[in-house]
């Protein structure tokens, strides 16, 4: 395990080490929110016992949220979850079969009684993100950055759209109209 560092706020599983090219997002999300997390390679799989010792700990170490990442048959973040009331998000990692659906089900279909957050195939910016924004529930510094970067987002997307059409919205609405007919073929039936 890395890191054992008290403050660690969130700590982060990956199932192997090949998870990694997907976590890369997530730690680079944290990093960005100057949010301290480690990072282990675990597997329920492959070392049960390990796996368990490092979810019934993670409390006294004061992780507030985890993170887990699995592929496949990806026990992994139900696994943890069963072990301790700490939040955990499963970021599903993409397979060769059906592009990582089978890792996506394996974790969001948990039965009732133990709760594991799902995110998107691969997607640990936004596993990251949830993680924030639940530390953010008791961090009013974080709660700002949250809202500086969604206002960075939304202003990216007017940006877009001014730099697109200028100040002629009759031109952007044109635009979007002939667009609509592109979807024509599809409204078979009206
Ligand atoms: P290898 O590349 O090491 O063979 O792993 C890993 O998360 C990885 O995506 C292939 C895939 O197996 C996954 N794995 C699990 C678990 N342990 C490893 N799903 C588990 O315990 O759930």
């Amino acid at each position: 395990m890395s890191d054992q560092n008290k403050n660690t706020l969130v700590s982060i599983v990956m199932g192997s080490v090949s998870d990694w090219d997907a976590i890369r997002s997530g730690c680079e999300t944290l990093i960005q929110y100057d949010v301290k997390y480690d990072i282990n390679v675990l597997s329920a799989h492959r070392n049960p016992i390990a796996t368990h010792e490092y979810a019934v700990n993670a409390d006294k170490r004061g992780v507030k949220v985890i993170i887990a990442a699995a592929g496949g048959a990806a026990h992994l973040p139900g696994v943890i979850a069963a072990s301790t009331i700490i939040p955990v998000i499963g970021v599903p990692i993409k397979t060769s079969l059906a592009g990582g659906l089978d890792s996506m089900l394996s974790i969001v279909q948990m039965p009732k009684g133990v709760s594991v957050a799902t995110v998107g195939v691969n997607n640990s910016t936004n596993a990251a993100l949830l993680a924030i924004q639940m530390l953010a529930l008791n961090d009013e510094d974080l709660r700002e950055k949250i809202i500086i970067e969604r206002n960075k987002k939304e202003q990216d997307a007017q940006m877009f759209n001014y730099e697109w059409y200028g100040k002629d919205l009759e031109k952007r609405e044109k635009n979007i109209s002939r667009s609509d007919k592109v979807f024509e073929p599809y409204s078979l039936g009206e």
